[in-house]
């Protein structure tokens, strides 16, 4: 019989390439969000998936990029705390036929001879021509990985293959979680991502990296509804006005497709309070961006 393997699994890379659609498409549910916007994740995340054999840890991270602002820089500390601990480091890249010097320079922060370093090649089904087979070959040639997976995270191809070969090189050991949880995250903050994703999603420009969430309670009725009061929180009037929208429309389809996402996951029907506040210049400030950015999973 072989031992149970268990370990720590950091996934890693530039923003926007599809680190989190990968993490809900191997855990068959969406537990973390995912947007076609850069810097939708700020914080790390655990997603733990368990089998009769394994327990694989997924940290989500923020996507590294150059900062622009306080908020941005913070991101990017997020992400290179999940780091510390992890057992294999899965780095994820688009099919674009060569090494970017961005991905290049941050290889070499993030690589370590003590732990293996996997690479996913996401977005497949966007490859044209010779485009994936060039982008093995430029990555191959590093020499930094132990396996090149090609996969498409939004169809769902070579998954399986993604999570063989990730399984190979955990190590043995006992589980670190519970075997039936599979998110290391509060409800609240759960709901939160939800309803920041919605915002992402229907705005533009400077709003979504404008926009946080606060869940100011969360109680089950004497009717079986959960009753769920948030606050979006802007830094200008203007931007506030955006979010509310003419005849209050568009916090109204943001309230209505959060509420549907929130009911999935929680599995129950969900009263919906949506409140919009201004706190001003909050991502410029350090301590109004761990109040209301931080809340990741903590080493
Ligand atoms: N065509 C295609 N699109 C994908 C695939 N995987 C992810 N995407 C899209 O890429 C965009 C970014 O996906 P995310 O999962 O949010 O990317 P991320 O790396 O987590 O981004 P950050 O959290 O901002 O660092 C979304 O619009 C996804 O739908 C894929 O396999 N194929
Ligand atoms: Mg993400």
């Amino acid at each position: 019989m072989s031992s149970f393997r268990s370990g720590f699994v950091g996934i890693l890379g530039q923003t926007n390439v599809g680190k989190s659609t990968f993490l809900n498409a191997v855990m068959g549910q969406k537990l973390v969000i995912t947007s076609p916007k850069p810097q939708t994740t700020r914080n790390r995340v655990r997603c733990i998936y368990t089998t009769e054999e394994a327990q694989i840890v997924f940290v989500d991270t923020p996507g590294l990029h150059r900062p622009r602002n306080r908020l941005g820089r913070h991101l990017v500390r997020e992400a290179f705390r999940a780091l510390r601990g992890l057992d294999v480091l899965v780095y994820v890249v688009e099919p674009w036929r060569s090494v970017r010097s961005q991905d290049r320079l941050l290889l070499d922060q993030v690589t370590s001879a003590d732990r293996p370093t996997l690479l996913l090649v996401n977005k497949i089904d966007l490859a044209r021509g010779n485009d994936l087979e060039e982008t093995l070959l430029a990555y191959e040639s590093t020499g930094i990985f132990a396996e090149l997976i090609p996969i498409s995270a939004a169809k769902g191809t070579n998954l399986d293959e993604a999570l063989r070969t990730i399984l190979v090189h955990l190590p043995e050991g006992q589980p670190h979680f519970p075997a039936d949880t599979r998110v290391d995250q509060s409800d609240e903050f759960l709901v939160a991502e939800l309803i920041r994703e919605k915002v992402i999603r229907h705005t533009s420009q400077e709003i979504p990296y404008s926009t946080a969430v606060r869940v100011k309670w969360l109680t089950g009725r004497e009717d079986g509804l959960l009753d769920i009061q948030a606050e979006i929180i802007v830094e200008k009037d203007s931007q506030k006005g955006i979010i509310i929208g003419a005849r209050a429309s568009m916090i109204k389809e943001i309230g209505t497709e959060a509420r549907s996402d929130i009911e999935s996951l929680l599995g129950t029907r969900v009263f919906l309070d949506l409140r919009v506040s201004i706190q001003k210049g909050w991502t410029h400030d350090e301590r109004a961006i761990e109040r209301l950015a931080g809340g990741g999973s903590k080493p």
